[in-house]
């Protein structure tokens, strides 16, 4: 492996290493070192042709990496890591700046990658990060030591607010902490946005007086951008616990639009949906660390929901714990944000999302409450029996003779 830095510093006075962005990508390595010098160019300078009138007066430094791949057929081939540092004055301080200086139309040249990004002290303070984060919400449940159980909303399209109102009593009867929508429930006539909240806060402060738990609700704010905005101030005024956004339907900016506007005093939760598209491939499109980790939390997202390694649709296992690192690792900056493994979770893969994600963590299940043979109140009861046996060092493949609705489970998703 061999490491090498190349320093330009023609004129100017920008300040010299400034954000970094680390590109991967397949080109030999002969031909690398001289890509790398032509994208810093073509990203600061902007041409793919010399430009003799202009003045180069920007800095960068390329750091390059090199270490050889076997393919199929055994020949030996070589990648490139690629490490541009840029000027803070070539961007604004926003996110679609920045994507757009350091990957915009570089994501059309071929089999590149962005792998991350470091954002110095003086880029980090033009970002909030998350209102709330991690300690505020346990606050608010008055739960501090285990992994937080959310349900999901399943099978309510079409149905109305009693349907969806007995459904969340009977998750928050078994001692669930949060419940969200589905990702796919939007603003419709059965449960129309505003209804739905004030019915769903009703129904959650009976359950409560009922049994002491705290349950709280995570409502779909996701449509139109101009009424994603609406629907997340009124929620507020509505005194909702938390906002749901499909965020890559339309941008990471609008979680920071969101977290930015006095009128929104409410958690922000992110779902995935979409982001597939630009993290799933190996040679193309932006890691899952920071594009679902890193941004979000800068962004200024309390949840984000992302495809754990083991479930329906996995992700890579150092992915999701990168991911996970970003949003919950220490930063004087940023407040942490809750980690959300999830798809196709059940209580018996409990001990794998707490061994890796660790209590910091939020196990999150539709099809694995409500498709309990014994319904979606023991459902919940299950995995929290499971967290239980896990958070308590007890085996959670032999539960005791009190937890019959785990065992149910266990022989249910064995
Ligand atoms: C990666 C997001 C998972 C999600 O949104 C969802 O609806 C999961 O449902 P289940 O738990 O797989 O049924």
């Amino acid at each position: 492996m061999t490491t090498t830095i190349l320093t330009y510093s023609k004129g100017g006075s920008y300040r010299y290493v400034l954000p970094y962005s680390h590109v991967f990508s397949s080109w030999p390595i002969s031909k690398s070192r001289k890509k790398a010098e032509s994208i810093a160019l073509g990203l600061t300078v902007g041409s793919w042709t010399d430009l003799p009138h202009l003045e180069k007066n920007y800095c960068l430094n390329i750091e390059e990496k090199s270490f050889l791949l076997k393919n199929l057929i055994r020949k030996q081939r070589t990648k490139a890591s690629i490490k541009i540092a840029y000027p803070l004055l070539n961007f604004s301080p926003d996110i679609p700046a920045i994507l757009t200086t350091v990957f915009g139309k570089l994501s059309l040249d071929g089999k590149i990658r962005l792998l991350d990004l470091e954002f110095p002290n003086d880029l980090k303070k033009h970002f909030s990060g998350p209102q709330f984060g991690l300690e505020n919400i346990r606050q608010k449940l008055n739960v501090h030591d285990r992994p937080l159980l959310m349900a999901i909303f399943k099978g309510v399209i079409g149905r109305d607010l009693t349907f969806l109102s007995n459904q969340l009593r009977n998750l928050a009867l078994g001692g669930v902490d949060i419940v969200k929508d589905d990702e796919i429930l939007f603003e419709n006539s059965f449960t129309p946005f505003e209804q739905r909240i004030t019915v769903m806060k009703r129904t959650l402060q009976e359950a409560y007086e009922q049994t002491g738990h705290r349950t709280l609700y995570s409502v779909n704010i996701s449509g139109k951008t101009n009424e994603v905005i609406e629907r997340a101030r009124l929620a507020s005024d509505l005194g909702a616990d938390i906002i749901l956004l499909n965020a890559f339907s339309y941008g990471i900016d609008l979680v920071q639009t969101l977290r930015e506007d006095p009128f929104v005093r409410v958690p922000i939760m992110v779902h995935p949906a979409v982001s597939g598209a630009m993290t799933s491939s190996n040679e193309y499109g932006i890691s899952p660390s920071l594009l679902l980790g890193k941004l979000l939390r800068i962004a200024g997202a309390d949840f984000v929901l992302f495809a754990s390694p083991y479930g329906s649709v996995a992700m890579d296992r150092s992915d999701a714990l990168k991911l996970h690192q970003e949003l919950i690792g220490e930063d004087p900056y940023f407040k942490k944000c809750f980690s959300v493994p999830s798809a196709g979770i059940h209580p018996g893969l409990t001990e794998k999302i707490m061994n890796d994600f660790g209590k910091d963590s939020i196990i999150n299940a539709g099809g694995g409450v409500f498709g309990h043979p014994e319904g979606p109140t023991k459902g919940v009861i299950a995995f929290r029996q499971a967290i239980d046996n896990v958070s308590f060092g007890r085996s959670l493949f032999h539960p005791s003779k009190h937890q019959n609705e785990l065992k149910v489970a266990l022989q249910t998703w064995q």
